[in-house]
C-alpha cells in the first residue's frame, strides 16, 4: 500500500471515529444505532490500517539515528490508537475498569480526545498531500477495499459476541434489585459536578415563562396535584430509560406533570417553538415544543407501583424526563420552564459552567428555595 494512502486512510478513520463518537452522545433512540455501528467500524478499520503503518515505520523507530521531533508524535499516535481502539472494544464486549474514578468508557473518551490531538499534531508536522498515483492502481485499490470490507463485515459479528444487557448505546443496566424489580438507589450522576444544596419543596417554586400569555409561578403542591390528576389521555406516568453517556442506563417509571399540561395553563404564544428547562444551578437544555409537550416534569418514581418522591440526588423536587434523549439532557432540580422561539444557543456552554456557579457548588445563597438547614 502506498504510504500516503495508508496515512490518509488512518486520518480518515480517526476523523470518522471521532465524529461518530461525539455524535453518539446525542443518540438515544434505536433509529440512531447506525452512528454507533459506524463508530465501531471506523475503530476496527483504524486498527487494521495501523498494521501497514507499523510495518513501515517500526524499522525506522528502532534506529535512534532516524529519530526527529515528529517521531514522538508518531509514536504517541500509534500507542494512542492501540489504547483507544483497545478500550473501546473492551467496553463493547463487557470489560470493566475503575481507574482514578474513571470507568473504561470514560477512559476511552479521554484517550480518544488525546489521540485526535496527537494525530492532528502529527499531521501538521508530517502530512504529505495525496497524489493521484496514491489512489490509482487497481490491485492496490482492491486491497484497500478488502481491508475496509473486513472492518464492515466483522463489526456486526463482534456486536453479537458483545456482553448481553447493554443497550445499543453501549450503556449497561443499573437500578434494578436482585429480583429485577425497580430500585431507585442507582448512584446519581452529574455532567460535570453540579452539587446544589437540597431544595425545600415548601419554598421551591416552578416558573413557566417566556413566550406565554400567562406566566405561572407554581408551588410544589400545585405541581404534585397536576401530576395526580393526569387522566388516561394525559398520562402522568411514563416508563422511560435514563441513558447516561457515562455508560449506564436505568429503566424507571416516572410520575409527574406532562409538560404539555403545564404549558396549556400558561397559554403558549403562536411563534413559540422551543422549551428550555432550567436548573437551579443554571444547567439547562431545550427541546422542540412538540417533543417538550410530551416530556414529563417528574416529581416521583414508581417502586412496586408506589410513588416515591425523587431524592435530592436524582433532581428532586422536579426533574425533566425526556424519553429518547440522553441522560445529560434530563435536567435535574428544575426551577423554570421557559418557552422560546429558538433553541437556547448557550445551553452547551451552560452545562459545562453550571458546576462552577455558587448554586452549582452548593454554596449558601440568598435563593429562597433552598432548605434552611
Ligand atoms: N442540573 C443538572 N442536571 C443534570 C445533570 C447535572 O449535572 N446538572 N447531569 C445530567 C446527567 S449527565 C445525567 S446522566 C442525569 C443523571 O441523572 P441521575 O443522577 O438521576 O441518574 O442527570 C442529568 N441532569
Ligand atoms: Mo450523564
Amino acid at each position: 500500500m502506498p504510504p500516503r494512502r495508508t496515512d490518509w486512510t488512518l486520518a480518515l478513520c480517526t476523523g470518522l471515529a471521532f465524529a461518530t463518537g461525539l455524535a453518539g452522545n446525542l443518540v438515544g433512540r434505536p433509529g440512531g444505532q447506525w452512528v454507533f455501528a459506524l463508530h465501531g467500524m471506523a475503530g476496527f478499520a483504524l486498527a487494521l490500517f495501523v498494521i501497514p503503518k507499523l510495518r513501515r515505520v517500526l524499522p525506522r523507530l528502532m534506529h535512534r539515528a532516524g529519530w526527529n521531533r515528529a517521531t514522538a508524535f508518531g509514536l504517541l499516535a500509534t500507542v494512542g490508537v492501540l489504547l483507544v481502539v483497545g478500550s473501546g472494544a473492551a467496553w463493547a464486549v463487557g470489560g470493566t475498569l475503575d481507574a482514578a474514578g474513571f470507568n473504561l468508557l470514560n477512559w476511552h473518551i479521554a484517550l480518544g480526545f488525546t489521540l485526535v490531538a496527537a494525530v492532528s499534531a502529527h499531521m501538521i508536522a508530517r502530512a504529505k498531500p495525496l497524489r493521484r498515483r496514491d489512489l490509482t492502481g487497481r490491485r492496490q485499490a482492491l486491497r484497500w477495499l478488502a481491508v475496509a470490507g473486513i472492518g464492515v463485515a466483522v463489526w456486526p459479528a463482534g456486536e453479537q459476541i458483545a456482553a448481553g444487557g447493554h443497550r445499543f448505546t453501549g450503556s449497561r443496566p443499573l437500578g434494578r434489585g436482585a429480583d429485577g424489580s425497580p430500585d431507585t438507589n442507582w448512584p446519581p450522576t452529574s455532567w460535570i459536578a453540579d452539587a446544589p444544596r437540597p431544595l425545600n419543596p415548601a419554598t421551591w417554586r416552578l416558573s413557566v415563562t417566556g413566550q406565554v400569555n400567562t406566566p405561572l409561578t407554581l408551588r410544589y403542591d400545585a405541581v404534585a396535584a397536576m401530576a395526580a390528576t393526569g387522566d388516561a389521555t394525559q398520562t402522568s406516568t411514563v416508563a422511560a430509560i435514563l441513558d447516561c453517556t457515562g455508560g449506564f442506563y436505568t429503566a424507571q417509571e416516572w410520575r409527574g406533570v406532562r409538560v404539555g399540561d403545564l404549558l396549556d395553563g400558561a397559554e403558549v404564544r403562536p411563534g413559540a417553538g422551543w422549551v428550555r428547562f432550567v436548573s437551579v444551578t443554571g444547567y439547562r437544555w431545550s427541546l422542540p415544543l412538540a417533543e417538550a409537550r410530551d416530556a414529563l416534569l417528574a416529581t416521583h418514581t414508581l417502586v412496586h407501583g408506589e410513588a416515591v418522591p425523587l431524592s435530592h440526588g436524582h433532581g428532586g423536587p422536579a426533574r425533566l424526563v425526556a424519553p429518547g434523549r440522553r441522560g445529560f439532557q434530563w435536567v435535574k432540580w428544575v426551577v423554570a420552564v421557559d418557552v422560546l422561539t429558538a433553541p437556547d444557543p448557550a445551553q452547551a456552554l451552560a452545562i459545562h459552567t453550571s458546576s462552577f456557579t455558587p448554586a452549582g457548588r452548593g454554596e449558601p445563597t440568598e435563593a429562597s428555595f433552598f432548605r434552611s438547614n
